[in-house]
Formats: structure tokens, sequence, C-alpha cells
């Protein structure tokens, strides 16, 4: 039980939630270390969203919102730490969300399945039942693809990941939302739109931007969308997240 007078309260919450999802089984035992490396980025941000991640948040709610086929891809970590926030988010867009593991196996996938389903997401896609796809030039587990969900998808959410999966689907012509904390990560690099902030924060910001377009009848506006897109710059997003890091 952490004390909620703990000043690193908000931060041991998470904690315990990525080592609850292992003891559970669901999370990959490198997503312990994966979520260590985060929590390092992410104290060096100040653990806020900064106001570069908010401008990506809104490139990224635009981009869904003129796809075609837009899916939210969720592995290990992303159902520990934000997996209400990703169905409030996918409903909020009108998202299909895709279990993708790097670790894969079925024990995992059943229980990653159970957990939306007993959330009331009933057609979560990538699970044991469904004939999966491959990415061609991928050589890992994260090559399965649901045919109606990231097989044939133009926009995809992709979720703290390594870097082998963003580049090839750039490569297919998806266009790619990565969240990484990393602004160095390969993934952040090799992204169309990367969000430089904690999925925890960032996905429920997603949502309240995408509620805000739909309230203004601004999700089916075009030409806005697309303005909004055509000022974003991932490049120079990147470069001023990583100005926002503190060393002293
Ligand atoms: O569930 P699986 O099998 O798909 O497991 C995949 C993991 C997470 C183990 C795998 O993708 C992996 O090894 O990831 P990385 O490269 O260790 O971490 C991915 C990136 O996510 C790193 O750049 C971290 O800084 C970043 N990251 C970690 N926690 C968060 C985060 N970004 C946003 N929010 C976080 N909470």
């Amino acid at each position: 039980m952490i004390p909620k007078t703990h000043p690193r309260y908000e931060s041991l919450l998470l904690r315990d939630k990525v080592k609850n999802a292992f003891k559970e089984g669901y999370l990959a035992d490198s997503g312990m270390i994966a979520h260590g490396r985060g929590e390092t980025f992410d104290y060096l941000i100040g653990e806020k969203t900064t106001e570069t991640a908010k401008e990506a948040c809104r490139a990224a709610v635009a981009t869904i919102f003129l796809a075609e086929n837009p899916v939210l891809s969720v592995n290990g970590n992303t159902t520990a730490l934000a997996i209400d926030e990703i169905i409030e988010l996918a409903k909020a867009t009108d998202s299909k969300i895709e279990i993708n593991l790097f670790y894969r196996t079925e024990e995992r996938v059943e229980i990653i399945s159970r957990m939306f389903k007993e959330r009331g997401w009933d057609n979560i896609l990538g699970g044991n039942d469904e004939k999966l796809e491959y990415i061609d030039n991928l050589n890992s587990p994260r090559a399965t693809a649901s045919k109606e969900g990231s097989y044939t998808a133009d926009v995809m959410l992709v979720p703290l990941e390594d870097g082998d999966r963003a580049e090839v689907l750039v490569q297919n012509g998806k266009k790619i939302i990565a969240i990484d904390l990393n602004p160095l990560s390969r993934t952040a690099k090799m992204s169309t739109i990367t969000i430089v902030d904690n999925v925890v924060r960032c996905v429920p910001l997603m949502t309240e931007i995408a509620l805000e377009f739909k309230k203004e009848g601004k999700d089916k506006d075009k030409e806005f969308l697309e303005s909004i897109v055509a000022d974003f710059s991932n490049e120079e997003n990147l470069k001023k997240s990583l100005a926002a890091i503190k060393l002293e």
C-alpha cells in the first residue's frame, strides 16, 4: 500500500500497475525494463505534458479523423497503464483496437483480449481466434496483423514500442503515430507523428481534443484537419521535445 502523501505517489502507482500486470501474466518481463526507461525520460521532462507534446496530440487527432481505417495498437504495457483510456479514445475517434505483442504468447493475448471484453470492448482485433496476416519485412511476432485492422489500416497509433515496426509500417504507406517518452528512439524518429509524453497523460488528452473537435463540428472539416497536419513537423517537434529535457 503506497501512502498518498508519498512525494512519488503517482509514479509508484504506475509501477504497481506494471508489477501487477506482470504477476497477472500479460506484461512481458522486458515490459518492466521498458517502463523504467520511460520513467527516466518522464522525470527529465518534468512528468507533465509539454506544449510540444500537446501540438503533437492535436496533429495526431487530426490525422486520425482524416483516416479511413484508424487502428490503435496495444501491447502489454499500454494495456496495464491505459486500457480504459485507450477504449475512450477509440470511442471518441471511431478507431479499432488491435493487440500486437513483441513477445507474443497465446496466454498473454488471451488475458488482454479478456480484459478488453470485460470492459465492454468486444471487437478486439489481433486475438488468438483470428486468422492473422503478416506484415512483410518484419521478422518478429510484431508482424502479426489483423486483416480488418493493422493490415489494411491507413493510420495507426503505436504506443510504447521499440524500433522494429514503425519504420516498416511507414514504408508500407501507413501514417504512424508513436507515443514514446524517448525523443531519440528509432520509433520516435521513424514515425509520422511522435508524441513525447507518458501514455497515461497523452491518451486522455487526445480524447479531450477529439471530443472538442466533435463538439465544434470540426472532426469532419477536412480543410481544418489538413491545415493542422500541414503545420506539423515531426522533426521540429522532436527537437523541441529534446530541448525540454532539463539536466540541471
Ligand atoms: O507487450 P510486448 O510483448 O509488445 O512488449 C513490448 C515492450 C514494451 C517490452 C517492447 O516494445 C520494448 O522493449 O520496448 P522498449 O524499447 O523498451 O520501450 C519502448 C519505448 O517506450 C522506450 O523508448 C520508452 O522510453 C518508452 N516508454 C516507456 N514507458 C512509457 C514510454 N512511453 C510513453 N509512456 C510510457 N509510460
